[in-house]
């Protein structure tokens, strides 16, 4: 006999902003391997099949249970040939071919090493790989290298800088910035963004919002925020951009990844004293201070909830919210605006469900958008 009709299951988006991703990852033999396959591309600069391998791992990540097999794959998106025979390999012998040459390849490798150091992309990674250097004192021995500031900072706390930070370390930076923002101004706005606004445990630094109500204010908020970092004593290293965003331009602005807001790029000393339930520092380390990543954006009030929204990621959901407005909606949305280019006009937002809603999406958790 037959038994009750099976209960139909929901389409799994294409989009990684119409699924619920949270940090819990059911796939991550899948998922891992397609990360080492995305990175490789990217190091070749092959755009097409990076995307491709990011976009596959993205849905896996999203799935509730583990893939037990090839055919439950039947009817998911974006899982191609390329990433089933990689998955099917994975599913009978535990591991995949691909992905244990790319691992033990030298040039991917090196390429690894070389992009771990804050301050060196890819470009400059494959620059010193061409030039036959494969390790850090090869870079360091060579004199014809001249290493910028941030490099030069990235060498110096490559250590504490590549140990993942905790969110009782994140806690307490957002206890020194908050300090720093309401000794400027009372009314201050500190939030947390980038992953740990996901619920991440580790990250690889601490994201922040800075701003104030007064429109125009903000611009001043970080200077005098690094002032007294640095009067303190904590700051290791600063690159601060100045704003660049102008409103009189909106209308014919060019939507693009990154964005004009006041920011900085720092490393903060951390004490140890200050951490509930002390530093995530290394075996054998005696110091109570550590060298950890902190970034600082600085939106005016009125362009708040796209900054939040742009700056919570992950990096795959951004993508794929502005790709869903674009082929979607016909709308163009980027850390600063979402603009209607039917009606040609902007539409305000402020706070992150209003965004949703002008996209016409459910609206999704910050901890639901670990894609
Ligand atoms: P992690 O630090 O724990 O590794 O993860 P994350 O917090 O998700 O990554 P992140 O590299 O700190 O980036 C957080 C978000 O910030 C991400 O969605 C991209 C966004 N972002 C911008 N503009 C810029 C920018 O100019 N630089 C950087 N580094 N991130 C930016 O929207
Ligand atoms: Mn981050
Ligand atoms: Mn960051």
């Amino acid at each position: 006999t037959e038994g009750p009709p099976p209960t139909p299951v929901a389409a799994v988006s294409q989009y990684a902003c119409q699924r619920r991703t949270t940090i819990e990852n059911n796939n991550k033999i899948f998922t891992d391997a397609f990360e080492v396959l995305a990175e490789s591309y990217e190091f070749s600069e092959l755009e097409g099949p990076c995307l491709a391998f990011r976009r596959a791992a993205s849905v896996l990540k999203s799935l509730p249970m583990a893939v037990p097999c090839l055919a439950a794959t039947q009817g998911l998106p974006c899982l191609g040939e390329h990433t089933k025979a990689v998955m099917e390999e994975i599913l009978r012998y535990g591991r995949a071919f691909e992905v244990e040459k790319t691992l033990s390849d030298e040039r991917y490798q090196t390429l690894k090493l070389f992009t771990s150091v804050f301050g060196v992309g890819p470009k400059t990674a494959e620059k010193w790989y061409r030039r036959g250097l494969r390790s850090f004192s090869d870079i360091l021995a060579e004199p014809s290298i001249q290493l910028n500031q941030m490099q030069q900072s990235g060498f110096l706390h490559y250590e504490d800088i590549s140990r993942a930070v905790s969110k009782a370390e994140a806690r307490a930076l957002g206890n020194i910035i908050d300090e720093a923002v309401h000794a400027i101004t009372p009314d201050g706005i500190l939030a947390l963004t980038g992953g740990f606004r996901r619920g991440k445990e580790f990250g690889h630094d601490v994201d922040f919002i800075v701003t104030t109500p007064e429109l125009g204010m903000e611009t001043s908020l970080i200077p005098i925020i690094i002032n007294r970092l640095t009067r303190q004593g904590i700051l290791l290293y600063c690159d601060y951009q100045a704003s660049t965003f102008d409103k009189s331009k909106l209308p014919c602005h060019r939507f693009e990844a990154m964005d004009h807001f006041a920011k900085c790029f720092l490393i903060l000393r951390l004490e140890g004293s200050q951490v509930e339930g002390g530093l995530n520092s290394a075996e054998g380390d005696s110091r109570d201070w550590r060298a950890v990543r902190v970034d600082l954006v600085s939106p005016p009030m009125d362009r708040y909830a796209f900054a939040l929204l742009g700056w919570t990621g992950s990096r795959q959901f951004e993508r794929d919210l502005r790709r869903f407005a674009r082929m979607e909606r016909g709308m163009l949305l980027d850390n600063h605006a979402l603009y209607d280019k039917t009606k040609k006009e902007f539409l305000a937002a402020t706070t992150e469900r209003d965004i949703f809603a002008h996209l016409g999406l459910e609206y999704i958790e910050p901890w639901q958008r670990n894609a």
